[in-house]
């Protein structure tokens, strides 16, 4: 049981953590009719291309900061009340952008509901900003520009979400060396839909400290080896995976052998209601299906706290 247990995670995409009846009210405030992405108080998509499509849909609903704040707040809250201490969101200017928000009012509201849920309840949280790979070089460099001129004190980091089997990473180099001059940290989505190379060219290229995702190393015991060798941090999202169909079941996932083979690895929901799970599920994924001990799951909430992109004295206080 892993209720009891403190938590921390560094992967999760705000507007993919949209509840669908957050998502619902949202609609019928802006008389938007939904019946394409959501039925039965479930989100609808079949394949990560028509996820991608809903997940724009869900995140067109949010139009204003004071949207964007509940979202945060929301989330946030319901977090720490399964005794979440961290999370790191991962935010998206271009959504902002797409609904006319604007990227810093997109930012703005998000600020306030983080602020709001930590005064509540303690949580902490920061934001990492996402180029979106699917978009191409030239609008993540645009974006890379972006969060690097922000220094906003809650956005600590970048990623690169998106479609992963479109573009090579080598592509988005220059959009990393911006944010790394800025001293943001770096995450990039990798081997999830696409494999090894995948990984081992997010190494090459970006040089992260962390991957999102990366659990496709394991067709590479070379690769295995150099993340464990290197202290390169998984975010590893179980739920997601098995809903995204990259492995067909929990018992093959390969969670439990990255661990052994000594790969740091953290434990995360990427798009929780999307994937029908919560950080506290993948928490109890890793104990009863998986069969991590309490203590080694206690140990990839420290790599989480260890690998989060905040200052030194918050990452003690936190430890
Ligand atoms: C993603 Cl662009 C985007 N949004 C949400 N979840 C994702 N996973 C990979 N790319
Ligand atoms: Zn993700």
């Amino acid at each position: 049981m892993t209720h009891h247990l403190k938590k921390a995670e560094l992967h999760c995409h705000i507007e993919g953590a949209a509840p669908p009846e957050l998502a619902l009210r949202q609609a019928r405030k802006y008389g938007i009719d939904t019946g394409a992405i959501i039925r039965d108080k479930t989100y609808v998509w079949d394949d990560f291309t028509s996820f991608l499509k809903c997940y724009d849909s869900v995140a067109s609903l949010f139009r204003t900061e004071g949207d964007y704040a509940l979202l945060a707040e929301a989330y946030l809250t319901e977090l720490a009340e399964a005794g979440t201490i961290y999370s790191e969101i991962i935010v998206s200017p271009d959504h902002g952008n797409t609904v006319g928000l604007g990227a810093d009012a997109y930012i703005e509201g998000l600020a306030a509901g983080m602020d709001a849920a930590k005064a509540k309840t303690g949580i902490e949280s920061r934001m990492l900003i996402t180029g979106i790979r699917h978009l191409g070089p030239e609008a993540v460099i645009r974006t890379a520009e972006y969060a690097a001129r922000l220094r906003h004190p809650l956005v600590t980091g970048f990623n690169l979400a998106g479609e992963e089997r479109m573009h090579s990473v080598a592509e988005f180099s220059r959009a990393f060396d911006i944010v790394r001059d800025a001293d943001l940290g770096l995450t990039i989505h990798a081997g999830e839909l696409s494999g090894a190379f995948s990984v081992r060219d997010a190494l090459d290229h970006v040089r992260p400290s962390r991957i999102s995702h990366g659990v496709r190393a394991i067709e590479d015991a070379d690769l295995i080896k150099r993340l464990a060798d290197e202290g390169v941090v998984l975010e590893v999202c179980p739920g997601s995976n098995i809903s995204l169909q990259v492995f067909p079941d929990f018992a093959s996932h390969p969670l439990k052998a990255l661990y052994a083979a000594g790969v740091r690895v953290t434990l995360n929901s990427d798009d929780p209601p999307f994937f029908h799970t919560s950080l506290a599920q993948e928490y109890e994924i890793a104990s009863r299906i998986m069969g991590f001990e309490d203590s080694e799951i206690n140990g990839m909430t420290r790599t989480a706290i260890e690998a989060a992109f905040i200052d030194e004295a918050t990452r003690q206080r936190l430890l």
